[in-house]
């Protein structure tokens, strides 16, 4: 992999090596994901371990696929840090850290639902740098670079160019504890009447990703984890769309807000109020 320029940020080269290497991890995780849905015929002979729910589940293929992505990046850049929704926890020692999601939206992919995807992000220090979120069903590889916009399939992407509030599609997903789960429906019951209306698709990256393409004007939503949120917030941001945390600081896993710039400031508006 090229050096980064000489005051340690990654070049312009670099960055594009990067992009294409979290698209070549993207795929193969979505490779062996496919293929184990495609033996699979109910649900039931997908489903796995139960994490922090009892709805809240990772099947073999979860695991298979980071197991693919982490030997990959331990080959070709083992000095990096790698965190993985599976367990990978590797502390590196070069400055840069991968963030895997190998199945994002792991009770649609039990479910054959449609919305999930593989997720793969990088950052030097604190700074997301390369991305790339598959969505096999589709056979779509969103991915960005920072600096150098965001992709779908290869084409360019921008977010919507939406600025009536209630006009807009309205993306939102719910953690895996039922107290969260009444917290975030609440505040929907407050939202839902301000806006066109709302989609749960079931993954973060596969959400973030339609605003980044326009085919949502916003998504939110709290208490995501690094892994959910690290690839499809670059993506977006890249796109165009406005990112940030609901009172419109820095965004961040936690409090997650993106948003097509037209209707960013008044979905703000809407949320504190809600
Ligand atoms: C999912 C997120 C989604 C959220 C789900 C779940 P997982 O991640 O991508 O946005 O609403 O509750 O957390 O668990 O499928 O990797």
């Amino acid at each position: 992999m090229p050096p980064a320029d000489n005051d340690g940020t990654a070049g312009a080269d670099e960055l594009s090596a990067l992009r294409a290497m979290c698209e070549t991890l993207a795929r193969g995780a979505g490779e062996i994901a496919l293929a184990g849905r495609r033996e699979a015929i109910g649900a039931t002979e997908l489903a796995g371990t139960t994490k922090s729910s009892t709805t809240d589940i990772a099947t073999e293929f979860d695991e298979a696929a980071e197991a693919h992505v982490v030997g990959l990046i331990r080959d070709l850049r083992p000095d990096d840090a790698i965190i993985g929704e599976e367990g990978t926890a590797d502390p590196g020692t070069s400055g840069y850290s991968w963030y895997i999601d190998p199945i994002d939206g792991t009770t649609n992919y039990v479910y054959d639902q449609p919305a999930w995807s593989n997720s793969v992000a990088v950052a030097h220090g604190d700074e997301m740098i390369a991305a790339a979120v598959y969505v096999p069903p589709l056979d779509e590889m969103f991915a960005a670079a920072a600096g150098q916009g965001a992709t779908l399939n290869g084409r360019t992407i921008s977010a919507s160019d939406e600025t009536d509030l209630s006009l807009a599609l309205v993306g939102t997903g719910f953690g895996y504890q039922p107290s969260i789960r009444r917290e975030q429906a609440e505040r929907l019951v407050r939202l839902i009447t301000q806006v066109r209306d709302v989609r749960r698709l079931g993954s973060a990256a596969v959400d973030l990703c339609m605003v980044a393409c326009g085919r949502l004007d916003v998504y939110y939503e709290l208490y995501l984890n690094s892994w959910d949120a690290a690839a499809g917030e670059l993506i977006a941001r890249e796109s165009g769309a406005v990112t940030t945390d609901f009172t419109g600081a820095p965004a961040r896993p936690e409090e997650m807000v993106a948003a097509a710039p037209g209707v960013h400031a008044a979905f703000l508006e809407a949320l504190q109020a809600s």
